[in-house]
């Protein structure tokens, strides 16, 4: 982190020709367990990790605001009174959608002065870590408490979620905002996505000698496109066909109903939701009762589930499964949106290296690109760090 801060400072100096007046940061998260719920306003169990997007910002007199980033040669720059999702395009469609949706949320868009704002990040783009929302939220919080618009954290995930659905046009959930957010060390934030309600639950794999390896397959997937969007149209079909307002209200002893009433394909899209819910519910209950060690059989009929159900995974994440799973691992699943990214694996400490050698022999044998593997921790939320 110590880092980071020091090369957001340079970095800011050098785009803009003076200094940050101060940084914020947010973290990126991996979902222990609940895929493809949020949406439909049940159960997830993400926490944020140890990996930050750090940024810099300094007020402007004029009611501008200019963004940059480390891995763009440019800034981009739009006026306050301009902002709406269709003028925002590419990677700063993330920064600016923040800023125009703390609009819709009563930010007085027309009377504020602008910002000069400079990213950097260590999430890993595209690995299902959520680098989005770990910019979306650290610029969430930057604005909110320069502008001063005393937003609380929730309303804040909201308002990283309202931009990734409209300026960058990405229909997910408010799962990964939430992470972002109000992670806390060492645990995972159980979320009703319903009610927005949160509990932070300790995850204690510390003591009982467990780590959560990450397996990024390098298989690179965007959630603007197709796949995410297909299976959210058939979860709200399927919940409309059985006459509710969401899956959630769906449990797993109206399955043999669904079934009768769905068409094939949506009954699977269906059922893994339902049962996703109830593996939500399950783990927290689990892990709280016998500890995480007692985890494993769910986080591997999860997977199960997304790569028979809902048809997310794919040949590279089953793959780092089973290896991880043969070698030792206490349970491994895809993590995220799906189409690509990572998977993660419960491991005990000791089993680290060997879990992962057997996961690089086993792509090598495959012929796929060799995958990144790195361990993470549970950490705090989004936070002003100068
Ligand atoms: C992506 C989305 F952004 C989340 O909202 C969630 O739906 C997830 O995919 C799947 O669980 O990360």
């Amino acid at each position: 982190m110590t880092e980071l801060r020091s090369s957001v400072t340079t970095g800011f100096t050098s785009r803009f020709g003076r200094e940050a007046h101060g940084l914020w940061s947010a973290p990126g998260r991996v979902n222990l367990i609940g895929e493809h719920t949020d949406y439909n306003e049940g159960y997830v169990f993400p926490f944020a990790i140890n990996r930050r997007t750090l940024i810099g910002l300094a007020p402007r007199e004029d009611a501008v605001l200019r963004v940059a980033s480390s891995h763009a040669p440019a800034a981009v720059e739009i006026r306050l009174d301009e902002l709406t999702p269709d003028a925002l395009h590419g990677w700063s469609a993330y920064p600016l959608g923040v800023a125009w949706a703390l609009g819709q949320f009563g930010a007085p868009l027309a009377e504020l002065h602008g910002a000069d704002i400079y990213i950097e990040s260590e999430v890993p783009i595209g690995a299902g870590l959520s680098s989005s929302a770990a910019i979306e939220c650290a610029v969430a919080a930057a604005l909110n408490d320069v502008w001063g618009l005393g937003l609380d954290r929730r309303t804040l995930a909201r308002v990283g979620q309202l931009a990734e659905n409209r300026a960058v046009g990405a229909p997910t959930g408010i799962m990964d905002q939430s992470a972002s957010l109000l992670g806390e060390a060492d645990a995972g934030v159980f979320l009703d996505c319903r009610s927005l309600d949160a509990e932070v639950i300790p995850l204690g794999f510390d003591a009982a000698g467990l780590e959560l390896l990450i397996i990024d397959t390098r298989v690179s997937h965007s959630h603007a496109t197709g796949g995410y969007a297909s299976r959210r149209a058939a979860c709200e079909a399927g919940a409309a066909a059985m006459g509710v307002s969401a899956l959630r209200d769906l449990h797993p002893g109206d399955l043999p109903r669904a079934e009768q009433l769905l068409d094939e394909e949506t009954f699977r899209r269906v059922r893994h939701v339902v049962t996703e819910d109830q593996r939500v519910l399950d783990t927290v209950r689990t892990l709280r009762e016998e500890g995480p060690r007692a985890i494993g059989a769910l986080l591997d009929a999860s997977h199960a589930s997304m790569r028979d159900d809902f048809e997310i995974s794919c040949p590279e994440l089953d793959l780092a499964v089973d290896a991880a799973r043969g070698a030792g691992a206490i349970g491994a699943r895809m993590t995220g949106g799906g189409f690509g990214g990572a998977a993660i694996a419960l491991v005990p400490r000791e089993l680290v290296a060997p879990i992962s050698a057997a996961v690089l022999g086993a792509f090598a044998d495959a012929g796929y690109a060799t995958p990144t593997l790195f361990t993470v921790r549970a950490a705090a939320g989004a936070a002003r760090e100068l």
